[in-house]
């Protein structure tokens, strides 16, 4: 993270540290950023994801959203108001939303763009078999003070919050009860960008915690794969699903242990997109490995 960006937003770094008072300073410096970044960059970009919230529609005007996205508690996200979509398998178990209203989704995508600071260098290339191969996206990880991630042999501090993924995890918190300590950033350029299949299952997770993937941008399939079709010892039908705009995709137990996951490449994708998958870590060293 850039510490004269983070200055601009935050008084201090950790949750923990952070005073009602400069918590309400660092809200209104960053409702006045979002305010102008609203107005000047609302059609920025023009991704389509349906808004399934009752008291949403695609159409929304900018002037509610500019009203909603004032607040960083984000007021008009109300439980009782979200639709969710319960995708069930043979231990799989997903629970999936549009959370953020498009408007509001477009502000945050554009402040994560100018905030977030991407792993360069050595941290971009991951070591499978022996062999160094480059990551086909870019990653970043944030979270509170003293968790580190562990990549391939390479360990990264997580970043102190920036103030969106702050308000993202709080309102995680309200609308789930869960504390989520740490979130790993995944940006996909375009179609070409892309994430192996893979188990989110380290035993450093609390894997009784759903893992709150949030997405921002360009739409992507997403699919599951169950490990025993994986190696080919039975047909279990795969399940496939589209990751919108503004949506929220909880993984809950077990889905993790039997399930591998993968955001394949899609030609047909020209827009960027950023994926939060937002965990619990339940030590401090802990290591995380996507494949
Ligand atoms: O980009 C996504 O939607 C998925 C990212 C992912 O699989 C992960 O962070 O483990």
């Amino acid at each position: 993270m850039h510490q004269s960006k983070l200055a601009k937003y935050f008084s201090c770094n950790s949750n923990e540290e952070m005073t009602k008072k400069s918590k309400q300073n660092t809200n209104n410096e960053f409702n006045a950023q979002l305010t102008k970044k609203l107005k000047k960059d609302s059609t920025n970009i023009n991704i389509t994801g349906s808004c399934s919230t009752e008291h949403e529609s695609v159409e929304e005007s900018n002037e509610v959203c500019l009203h909603k996205a004032l607040d960083l508690t984000f007021p008009s996200i109300k439980q009782q108001n979200i639709v969710w979509k319960k995708i069930c398998a043979e231990n799989l178990m997903l629970d999936y939303c549009i959370l953020f209203p498009q408007g509001i989704a477009n502000t945050l995508f554009n402040m994560l763009e100018e905030e977030l600071q991407y792993f360069t260098g050595d941290l971009t290339r991951i070591k499978v078999f022996g062999k160094w191969h480059n990551i086909p996206r870019k990653q970043a990880s944030y979270g509170d003070e003293g968790l580190t991630y562990t990549y391939s042999g390479i360990t990264t501090p997580a970043l102190p919050w920036p103030t969106p993924l702050l308000a993202i995890r709080d309102l995680l918190h309200h609308l789930c009860g869960i504390y989520y300590n740490f979130v790993l950033v995944n940006r996909y350029q375009d179609g070409k960008d892309k994430i192996g299949e893979h188990k989110d299952d380290e035993k450093e997770l609390d894997s009784s915690a759903p893992i709150a993937s949030v997405s921002l941008g360009q739409p992507r399939t997403f699919y599951f794969v169950h490990q025993d079709a994986r190696r080919k010892l039975r047909h279990v039908d795969k399940v496939q699903l589209l990751l919108e705009h503004g949506s929220l995709l909880l993984m809950k137990a077990p889905t993790n242990k039997f399930w591998y996951h993968a955001l394949p490449p899609r030609a047909a994708a020209k827009l960027p997109r950023i994926n939060l998958t937002f965990r619990c870590i339940t030590k401090k060293q802990h290591s995380l490995v996507p494949t």
